[in-house]
């Protein structure tokens, strides 16, 4: 493939309820979504997970849109390119930012999978016809709505619920969950609120028989997650601080983490996600796909890279109906009890609905 012309949409979408998480709230979604178009004419499609503020890693929309446009896209046009693997090579030179590599990848990747008619999901190696997921529910403003929040997506079929915690608002929540629903898969993510000498507090959690707590430390370590992980029998599962398959092997190898959250965007693309998933494979580490408040490509791209083996846990990619009205894909991603069906049409498997896209586009800029 050659691809010969790129279109950067900066899209705005409404979320039906605000997202809290321990850096900060989200009221509604600002994201890249990248049109890439071959020589032959084939369009594929990619989302920048980055967000509009750097709380969660350093991306945000703009720097995204000006590595895109000063770096990456004059990497890729007019190139030939036989595979998608090779994109994370041409890209080799330019450091981190990994977004705004992955949104250019994936829509490369969906290009690929049209071209040798094939689905996402089996273009990565994927077999799953359907994907267990779960959801993942903000910091409220009681235990009581909380309660109820919960309730609402057992009641849906969610085949775990991941909640956020940060001091103040942790081992009381979970102490109170596990006792209003004791047989339902319960984990916490704190991205990265507490501190090593946050030990004695965090042991409290492992009365809880949690599946695991996402990213207690800090978003760049894996030194102290190491020793925490001697002190605690929960599982620890890193999010934020892996970045890369060197990374995913270094946290193993210390002990630092028992499980991976594999998001796509975080590690650079799809091509660098299969390579952690098989290491991790090799050495029984379960991972799960985790979610960046993604439209529906974005959705898509994760529905596909789930369908790999050692995607062993449900993941973050609940319906579209989760934080949007109308999502920009059609059929939109929908979960029943649970489980999301894998698309089986070429490419990311879903329509984008350019109407869609175009009342939720702020700016637009074109390259050729
Ligand atoms: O840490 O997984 C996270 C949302 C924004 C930033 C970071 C995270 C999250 C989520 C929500 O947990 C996942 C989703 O529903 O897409
Ligand atoms: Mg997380």
């Amino acid at each position: 493939m050659k691809i010969e012309h790129i279109v950067i949409r900066h899209l705005e979408m409404d979320m039906k309820a605000p997202f809290t998480t321990s850096f900060g709230t989200f009221d509604k979604k600002e994201f890249l979504l990248l049109e890439a178009i071959d020589a032959d004419g084939t369009i594929g499609w990619g989302e920048s997970v980055a967000f509009n503020v750097p709380f969660y890693s350093e991306e945000t929309v703009k720097t995204n849109w000006h590595m895109l446009e000063d770096f990456l896209i004059p990497l890729i046009l007019h190139k030939e390119i036989i595979h998608p693997s090779e994109v994370n090579e041409i890209f080799s030179a330019i450091r981190k930012n990994n977004m705004a590599k992955s949104a250019l990848e994936g829509a490369i990747w969906d290009i690929y999978s049209q071209q040798t008619n094939q689905s996402l999901a089996h273009a990565l190696g994927g077999t799953r016809k359907n994907i267990d997921v779960g959801i993942s529910i903000g910091i409220q403003n009681s235990i009581e709505e909380l309660v109820d929040i919960v309730a609402g997506f057992v009641k849906e079929g969610y085949k775990r619920i991941k909640v956020k915690i940060k001091p103040d608002w942790d081992v009381e929540v979970m102490r109170t969950l596990r006792k209003t629903f004791p047989d339902v898969a319960i984990m916490a993510d704190a991205n990265s609120a507490y501190r090593l000498a946050d030990t004695e507090l965090l042991k409290q959690l492992d009365d809880f028989d949690l599946m695991m707590i996402e990213q207690p430390l800090a978003s760049d370590d894996i030194i102290d997650h190491a020793q925490l992980q001697q002190e605690l029998a929960t599982p620890i599962c890193l999010d934020e601080s892996i970045h890369s398959l060197e990374d995913a092997r270094k946290a193993v190898e210390l002990g630092s983490t028992k499980i991976i959250n594999i998001k796509i965007g975080r590690v650079g693309g799809l091509t660098e996600a299969v390579k952690i998933h098989d290491y991790c494979k090799e050495n029984n580490i379960p991972v799960w796909c985790g979610g960046m408040l993604e439209s529906g490509v974005g959705r898509a791209h994760n529905v596909a890279l789930t369908t790999l083996e050692n995607f062993t846990l449900p993941g973050d990619t609940a319906s579209s109906s989760r934080y949007f009205e109308k999502d920009i894909i059609e059929p939109e991603v929908i979960a029943e009890n649970g489980s999301i069906e894998v698309p089986e049409t070429a490419g990311i498997g879903y329509t984008v609905n350019r109407d869609t896209v175009e009342s939720y586009t702020v700016a637009k800029k074109e390259y050729k």
